[in-house]
């Protein structure tokens, strides 16, 4: 008897158009009849037949994952794939998820995972899908995948298709194979290629370095333990809160330092170790910490393009860096002063894909707790913890010494993230309307003592494919070395969250307070954007 494939009558939902990173909705919008399942069959009518050969299926492990990994694979086989690998558990990172799209030559990956998002039956849910060069789909196939999920009348499912994935093996089914592996094996040998195991591991061998990982109880956990303690010889105990957790142990996956207090209390010792570094639900992200020290996410960025001689990925010198928009302009100066490009491009991992494509870029990042380089298409969170260790490695030198060289070469950008959550999605666009109004007309007003040098809407055209993105966050621009950039997040799942920016610069005397010294500005921020008027809100829920 042939496989039974079932053809199931469905109706479009209308609210499946993916944000800054996917799809990502409550556990509870998820779990309604056809919710999954219309999304992943949007995703699979995007591709025709001839690519739809080898398709790659993991995630984070939270809640919800195993059963929408089960459904997935059962859709996939139903579609006419002919090979799905899986991680063991369903569990796969994404960078992990990018690794093996690139290493197998899959035509896709679908990341089962709402990252940074909590966790949890209360928390939230989320989709990724990424293209054949293992990157974040881009704009053009997340609007296809959308204009489908709005006409979609059936979807199609092998209920037959029951897999074990505890453990590694092959199962068949018709003309398709269902292949379970190490989650973490393919990941290791992508890092084996573009690090020097032996430097590092002589390195902890010899006491020169020394880590605590806090994998939050999220993915990352089995990838840390592999990687610093079983491969490097980090002494046992360095990786915490190793094991992945439906719930992530009641904790908030988003690697900052509000989340990461238990690491930020440990690394507050004298004795700590050299470097503390977490990820995220997913493990794309990075928190980065010295000893006493907390490493911005851009300045981590400006460190590393700064060192890329210590890392042997680099060591033939760097194409370009990319940074995000609002991600601060220290890579910038290092940039130019190594002679290479710096491209700034709109939020999210999708749009470094072209550019790493065209060889135009090695490295990049966003200041978000993303950085990542050119072995993968994705933000990659244990990549950036190697990469710091590499370079203490190479120079020998402390978390906190290093930023501030880079600090006394290049000055200091000294920046704030103030986010403004749950706010009404009407008045929060309101708002943002009122603001580019502003904006257009904004340039040598005054406002207060200040006076705004210039303003603008950010808009993106792709160096690569020309293709355009509008409305990308809204820029000004003082004349004190001050920049405010404001933007609505594209990952919540409830309301609107206003995300405001701010930079100021400053060329001696950088020991200060960031979060003191940006408070005025982000006043000044909140007063210029009418926040209170139109919201009824007057701080932000959240500082970074
Ligand atoms: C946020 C960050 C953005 C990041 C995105 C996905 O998006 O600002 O830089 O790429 O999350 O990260 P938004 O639209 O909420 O500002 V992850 O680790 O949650 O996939
Ligand atoms: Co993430």
């Amino acid at each position: 008897m042939g496989l039974e494939i079932k053809d199931v009558a469905t109706t479009p939902f209308t609210d499946q158009k993916p944000g800054t990173s996917g799809l990502r909705r409550s556990v509870k919008q998820f779990s309604q009849p056809g919710y999954l399942e219309n999304f992943i069959q949007s995703i699979f009518n995007t591709l025709p037949m001839e690519r739809r050969n080898m398709l790659v299926v993991g995630g984070d492990g939270r809640y919800f994952n195993r059963q929408a990994a089960a459904t997935t694979i059962a859709m996939a086989v139903a579609n006419g794939f002919s090979r799905i690998i899986v991680g063991c558990g369903a569990l796969l990172s994404t960078p992990a998820v990018s690794s093996l799209i690139r290493s197998r030559r899959a035509d896709g990956g679908i990341v089962l995972s709402a990252s940074h998002n909590p966790g949890g039956i209360n928390g939230d849910f989320g989709i990724k899908f990424n293209t054949a060069n293992g990157g974040p789909a881009p704009d053009t196939v997340s609007e296809e995948i959308f204009r489908n999920s709005r006409q979609l009348t059936r979807y199609f499912i092998a209920p037959q298709v029951q897999v074990n994935i505890n453990l590694p093996g092959e199962f068949s089914f018709a003309d398709s194979v269902v292949e379970v592996v190490d989650p973490v094996a393919d990941y290791r040998q992508t890092l084996e290629h573009v690090f020097d195991f032996d430097r590092l591991r002589e390195g902890f061998a010899k006491g020169r370095l020394s880590v605590r990982f806090d994998a939050m109880h999220a993915i990352t956990g089995p990838y840390a333990r592999e990687l610093l303690e079983d491969c490097l010889g980090a002494c046992s105990g360095s990786v915490v809160n190793a094991e992945p957790r439906e719930d992530f142990g009641g904790q908030h996956p988003d690697p900052n330092l509000g989340n990461a207090k238990t690491l930020v209390g440990f690394m507050a010792a004298k004795t700590a170790p050299l470097l503390g570094a977490a990820s995220d639900g997913d493990g794309d992200r990075n928190l980065i910490l010295g000893r006493q020290f907390f490493v911005t996410p851009s300045d981590s960025l400006a460190v590393i393009a700064e060192h890329a001689n210590a890392i042997p990925q680099f060591r033939a010198g760097l194409a370009g860096v990319a940074r995000s928009m609002p991600t601060s302009r220290a890579v910038d100066r290092v940039a130019a002063a190594k002679g290479i490009d710096c491209f700034e491009t709109p939020t999210g991992w999708k749009f470094f894909s072209n550019l790493f494509d065209a060889g135009k870029i090695s490295l990049c990042g966003e200041e978000s707790f993303g950085t990542g380089g050119d072995h993968l298409r994705e933000k990659d969170g244990l990549w950036t913890v190697l990469v710091w260790l590499s370079i203490l490695a190479e120079t020998g030198e402390s978390v906190s010494a290093l930023v501030q060289r880079l600090w006394h070469h290049h000055g200091r950008f000294v920046y704030s993230r103030h986010d403004f959550d749950h706010l009404d999605t009407d008045q929060a666009a309101a708002m943002m309307m009122y603001l580019s109004g502003f904006a257009a007309n904004a340039k040598r007003t005054h406002i207060k003592d200040r006076q705004i040098v210039a303003a603008d809407v950010f808009r993106y055209i792709d160096p690569v494919d020309h293709g355009e993105s509008h409305n990308q966050g809204i820029r000004l621009f003082l004349d004190d070395d001050v920049r405010l950039v404001y933007r609505l997040s594209g990952t919540g799942t409830a309301g609107a969250t206003l995300r405001i920016y701010i930079e100021n610069y400053l060329r001696d005397n950088v020991n200060v307070d960031a979060r003191q010294f940006n408070r005025g500005n982000g006043q000044l921020a909140a007063d210029i954007a009418r926040i209170e008027h139109f919201t009824g809100v007057c701080a932000p829920s959240l500082v970074t």
